[in-house]
């Protein structure tokens, strides 16, 4: 099967580079330094092509292989993870996945444009991470603590702490492995779903402020302007979970954060029950899952806000 024609790619390959989505989130980052561990046992060249790293991942191992730029221009093997079509990555990237001999991608999305040579592809699956972990076990690459603790790390962030019903069994499976091989699970949850830093706490309290409650609550809307960002000096990745706090409300059943970008609004959005947030973003070019979606509108703060409100209405029981 595809796995197997993609560990003989792996055992052809001297160098290897490892690359996921722009705007980095747990999964991306759990997957990609848990394919680099992996692939640097297997002896290999692998670096990450990765920029904009959120500090609460600290903890993970393998960060010296992250690179923001590469000196090789055509690497043997691209594995591009957590990514439903191409444009995900980031701009500066793409060429040295289009330059690569051959080229992989490992994805849990929907609506997946299937872009590389081979394609493992598993929408079921609440995380990237936990697709490699069972391609790991198939293809016997051993689960290092270290390479368990980043997959972990992936699965809690995706499944936002066990919580969302996008949570398999193989994902409580995976925990109880965790929790015998001696990773600290309490420990990875702390990091990256409970420690909030000083600005993120404070994105936090102001959208929280902002919040309304539309059509008979079952929308919470909030948002964030680059001024915000600015005043409030929260960096990449620190904006997470702010699409969750409209979500937690009783009644609540899509929860929307509009965020300004370098051009227009970027839309993030969640659902509780019935609503499917992926296709109400694909109707703006976006996508995702579900449950749990986003999509780009460039267009004014007003007119986005409008916009994608009155879609969602349309969904609405
Ligand atoms: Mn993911």
């Amino acid at each position: 099967m595809t796995l197997d024609e993609i560990l003989v790619e792996i055992k052809k390959a001297e160098n290897i580079i490892v690359i996921a989505h722009e705007a980095p989130d747990g999964d991306a980052i759990g997957s990609s330094l848990a394919m680099c561990l992996a692939l640097r046992n297997m002896k290999k060249n692998a670096f990450i092509l990765m920029k904009d790293f959120p500090e609460n991942f600290n903890f993970l191992d393998g960060r010296e292989y992250i690179i923001s730029h590469s000196e090789i221009e055509k690497y043997d093997l691209a594995i591009v993870l957590d990514c439903q079509n191409i444009k995900r990555i980031n701009a500066e990237f793409i060429e040295y996945f289009e330059n690569a001999k051959v080229k992989v991608e490992i994805d849990h999305h929907s609506r997946n444009d299937m872009f590389a040579d081979y394609n493992v592809v598993n929408h079921v699956s609440p995380a990237t991470a936990q697709i490699l972990v069972s391609s790991f076990e198939y293809l016997g690459i051993e689960i290092t603590k270290e390479i368990g603790t980043c997959l972990l790390t992936g699965i809690i962030t995706d499944t936002n702490g066990f919580r969302n019903s996008n949570v398999t069994i193989e994902s409580f499976e995976y925990a109880s492995w965790c929790l015998e091989k001696g990773i600290n699970l309490p420990n990875v949850y702390k990091q990256s779903m409970l420690t909030l830093s000083k600005a993120k706490f404070e994105a936090q309290k102001l959208a929280m402020n902002r919040l309304e409650f539309l059509h008979d609550g079952k929308i919470a809307f909030t948002y964030m302007t680059k001024a915000d960002e600015a005043e409030i000096g929260i960096k990449t990745g620190e904006k997470d979970g702010i699409v969750e706090i409209g979500r937690s409300v009783e009644g609540v059943e899509v929860s929307i954060f509009l965020y300004e970008q370098e051009v227009g609004y970027k839309a993030s959005l969640r659902s509780n029950e019935y609503v499917n947030v992926a296709e109400i973003c694909l109707t703006f070019g976006g996508g995702g899952h579900i449950k749990a979606a986003g999509a780009n509108m460039n267009m004014s703060f007003e007119e986005a806000k409008n916009a994608i409100i009155s879609e969602v209405v349309k969904h609405l029981k």
